[in-house]
């Protein structure tokens, strides 16, 4: 069975046809984002119907869509404005399912991940999984109990608007737009310079990483007692970086036994929302 699927994050889009588990075509682009919800569904429809119709023709594809922010009976809202400003409950299925006459599944992007990975990566035979990314935000999704958990007011795994002992979020300590905002602040160039300074042994960069990492270690360390999480697979251009795991991972062990989750990157990496959401989008 054949399936289109997206994956539009805060920074980047991806979109992939599948023909079964195999990817036979694929592109990406940078996510059009400040321009609100019309404009981005229009980018969509125009850069990508005249491919997708060449290639499938009159076939009766489901499409699916992973995308970041809050999803409510289709309906995408972003907590986090500053990524998609304008994306108030907007009704991304009804619109695209109209536009590409088409069954549509939207889904939100780091819980499409944790599908992808729970059912063909890292999280394969692991009970109570979840998965963490770090990026433009913070994003998570979890399954329970081998089921992908989806609450129906779409805060299912919103890790990154977890608290933080300072009132802050997990998202302003830890995610690639804290990091920027933080490098700015203490006159590095932006994430990844501050990011390249903290691997290159700079300490002021290393505290300012360490800091994100540790808040998000002590939210690891409650989920794990809270939920009966065994493993966490981790993706996110920040959270993919080389080094970045084993930062967190000896944060997590600084923890007694009982909140330590085991930590995994991401095994399909910047893929795992494409896998899980055409897994989601084939039985719409
Ligand atoms: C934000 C939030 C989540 C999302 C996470 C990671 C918005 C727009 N998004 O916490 O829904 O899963 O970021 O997504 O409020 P990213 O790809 O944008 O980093």
């Amino acid at each position: 069975q054949k399936v289109v699927v997206f994956d539009i994050g805060g920074s980047n889009s991806r979109i992939a046809l599948f023909d079964g588990d195999d990817i036979v075509w694929r592109d990406q682009a940078a996510t059009p984002g400040q321009q609100g919800p019309d404009a981005m569904v229009a980018r969509m429809v125009e850069l990508y119907l005249p491919t997708l119709n060449q290639r499938l023709l009159n076939l009766d594809v489901n499409i699916g869509v992973a995308i970041t922010g809050q999803i409510v009976d289709g309906c995408v809202t972003a907590h986090n404005a500053a990524v998609l400003p304008g994306w108030q409950s907007y009704p991304l299925q009804k619109v695209l399912s109209e536009k590409l006459q088409r069954s549509v599944r939207i889904v939100n992007d780091a819980r499409a991940a944790a599908w992808g990975e729970y059912l063909y990566g890292t999280g394969r035979g692991v009970d109570e999984f979840l998965f963490l990314t770090v990026s433009t935000g913070v994003g998570a999704g979890l399954v329970l109990n081998r089921r992908l958990h989806i609450a129906r007011n779409g805060f299912d795994a919103e890790i990154g608007e977890m608290k933080t002992a300072d009132g802050a979020t997990l998202e302003e300590h830890a995610s690639g737009t804290a990091l920027g905002r933080l490098a700015l602040e203490h006159g590095y160039a932006g994430a990844k310079s501050l990011c390249d300074a903290a691997d290159l042994g700079d300490s002021r960069a290393t505290e300012l990483v360490e800091n994100g990492i540790r808040e998000i270690a002590k939210k690891l360390a409650d989920l794990a007692v809270m939920l009966g999480i065994q493993r966490v697979a981790v993706g996110g251009s920040v959270g993919l970086r080389a080094g970045y795991i084993e930062r967190l991972r000896s944060e997590v062990a600084k923890y007694p036994p009982i909140y330590q989750v085991e930590l995994v990157a991401a095994a399909l990496g910047h893929d795992a929302g494409l896998v899980g959401v055409a897994a989601l989008a084939r039985s719409v």
